[in-house]
């Protein structure tokens, strides 16, 4: 160890927020703090949101991280989290992904809730959550890592926010009603070429038990997913890398298209 901070919630959430303002990846915290455990790494979390929000941003939704077999795998944790995602994740339709933004962006094929009820834990089934649901969308979400090569705990990526950097959702409303998510399929493509497939049921056997998840773990915190909020169920394949030039397409079956550009 060469830096011997005194590490606190409040530094943690200050190395992870400037690590990444200033482009800067690191190793993982809990190789410095090995007391980081589960609970401290949701109140880092939640502090570096709260920094966020004093600097201007607001709170528009919550993530699921690591839902699918793909993702756990790809990095090595078994455990699904919940993440915050704030306007300052958002990117607009037709707005070119910034590569300069970012340390090493991979994109993710997401299938997207907007809630029309306070969904709130614990208890909540993957019907009752369904239920509370307006629409759903297609998304992909741009996760960027401020620990180097993706290399982090549970605990780590927890306070990372769940690697959040930006995600776009389809305009395009499709009601729940009308739809088996489970069946709903994506073709992950970039430049064109399908590089990866799934299904809703990748995500928890359904996205609806993804969200019940997020509704459930949530209340162990005392927090509910309220109207309006948007949710991220969690990358249906394993993120890919994006290079200058790419133009990445999520593809569904009935949910519609999502595309990025990045210059
Ligand atoms: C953690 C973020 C996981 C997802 O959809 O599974 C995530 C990571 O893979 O770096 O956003
Ligand atoms: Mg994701």
């Amino acid at each position: 160890m060469t830096d011997a901070k005194n590490w606190d919630v409040d530094t943690a959430a200050d190395v992870l927020l400037a690590a990444e303002k200033q482009r800067r990846d690191r190793g993982p915290i809990t190789a410095e703090w090995p007391g980081l455990d589960l609970p401290t790494a949701y109140q880092v979390q939640r502090q570096l949101i709260d920094k966020k929000i004093a600097a201007g941003e607001t709170v528009i939704g919550v993530k699921l991280g690591l839902t699918s077999r793909a993702k756990q795998e790809r990095m090595g944790i078994d455990s699904p989290l919940t993440a915050v995602l704030t306007d300052g994740y958002r990117l607009e339709a037709d707005v070119p992904l910034r590569l300069d933004e970012f340390i090493h962006p991979r994109v993710e094929p997401e299938i997207v809730f907007v809630m029309r009820k306070r969904l709130e834990g614990p208890g909540v089934t993957a019907a009752t959550a369904l239920d509370a649901v307006e629409s759903v969308h297609a998304g992909l979400e741009v996760i960027d890592s401020r620990y180097i090569d993706f290399k982090f705990t549970l605990a780590d990526v927890v306070a990372d926010n769940a690697s959040s950097a930006r995600f776009v959702v389809s305009a395009t409303a499709v009601s729940p009603k009308s739809l088996d998510l489970a069946l709903e399929a994506c073709a992950l493509s970039i430049n064109g070429t399908v590089i990866d497939t799934a299904t809703g049921a990748a995500v928890q056997g359904h996205p609806a038990e993804a969200l019940a998840l997020a509704a459930n773990d949530l209340a162990q915190r005392g927090e509910a997913i309220e109207p309006g909020q948007i949710v991220l169920t969690g990358g249906l394949t394993d993120a890919v890398f994006v290079h200058r030039g790419d133009q990445i397409g999520a593809k569904f079956s009935t949910l519609g298209s999502v595309s990025l550009t990045a210059v």
